[in-house]
């Protein structure tokens, strides 16, 4: 599937972006069953999501997500005295973590060939799919998503996890698109976010500056597909602007590599999902 040019690419650049590789149809799709996940949901006002301050995340519920499907808070969705300030559906962070598992909708996605030989032609053999999350960057709530590389929280040796990032909807520089740090791929894992028990810890590794002021933004059309290495570094911005910016995201690891007991995503239940 990816020709010479592209593989330098990657290697290069640490990322691949894909034109269109989801239809209108499936955005439809997707997007509608994300909105039906909410409506469902039992939702309570402890079960946030922040990078900004982990604090304000409910580790109980967290970890619980590995192998169901939870909604998440925004953490600036309430006021304070505690109401939501947009109404519901407008207030979710993000659906994790298992989708691809328990839902019929993205497992159907999760399941296209072409998503597997895009890991395969990047050096994965056995392309194995540990997270999917529905990321909803809200108008005007949407929170920041803090500098960070993914092989911190999915971290096998040698490292191993792809990135897939689906644009539900454009995203732009006003509603918080993706930065990355093209050729970042190449240095150092700066920390590694470590699970012992119950207990969650992001340990410092190296202090390699993040790309702060010299990241790349990389706005992209709804459809779009951005793939990238686990060591590239990457953020994106509050979403102050009035249209949201849902993305899909997919975490794929080399299934062939021992996946570290210490990641805080575990499947006991649930086992690989090869992809
Ligand atoms: O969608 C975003 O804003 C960030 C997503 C991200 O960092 C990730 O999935 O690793």
């Amino acid at each position: 599937m990816l020709n010479a040019e592209q593989r330098q690419a990657f290697d290069r650049d640490g990322y691949l972006l894909f034109q269109q590789q989801l239809s209108e149809t499936d955005r439809k799709t997707l997007i509608d069953r994300a909105y039906a996940l909410i409506e469902q949901a039992e939702l309570d006002p402890s079960h946030r999501f922040s990078t900004t301050d982990r604090a304000q995340i409910n580790n109980d519920f967290f970890l619980g997500s590995a192998e169901t499907v939870r909604c998440f808070f925004e953490e600036a969705a309430f006021n304070d005295a505690g109401e939501l300030t947009q109404p519901r559906a407008q207030s979710i962070n993000k659906i994790g973590h298992a989708l691809h598992d328990l839902d019929e909708v993205y497992r159907e996605l999760a399941q296209r060939d072409v998503f597997a030989e895009i890991a395969r032609d990047l050096g994965q053999q056995k392309p194995s799919l540990y997270q999917t999350m529905v990321i909803f960057k809200q108008p005007r709530i949407g929170g920041e998503v803090v500098w960070h590389q993914d092989a911190s929280f999915f971290y096998t040796e040698p490292s191993s996890v792809l990135t897939y990032w689906f644009a539900l909807e454009d995203a732009t520089l006003e509603n918080g698109c993706l930065w990355l740090d093209p050729g970042g791929q190449t240095g150092p894992l700066r920390e590694r976010f470590y699970r012992h028990g119950d207990e969650l810890t992001m340990v410092a590794l190296d202090d390699t500056p993040w790309p702060t002021d010299t990241g790349t933004a990389m706005p992209v059309k709804a459809g779009d597909l951005l793939v990238f290495h686990g060591h590239l570094p990457h953020y994106s911005a509050a979403n102050r602007s009035t249209q949201s910016r849902m993305a899909l995201t997919f975490h794929v690891v080399d299934g062939a590599l021992p996946y570290a007991t210490e990641n805080w995503l575990q499947r006991p239940t649930l086992g690989e999902f090869f992809m």
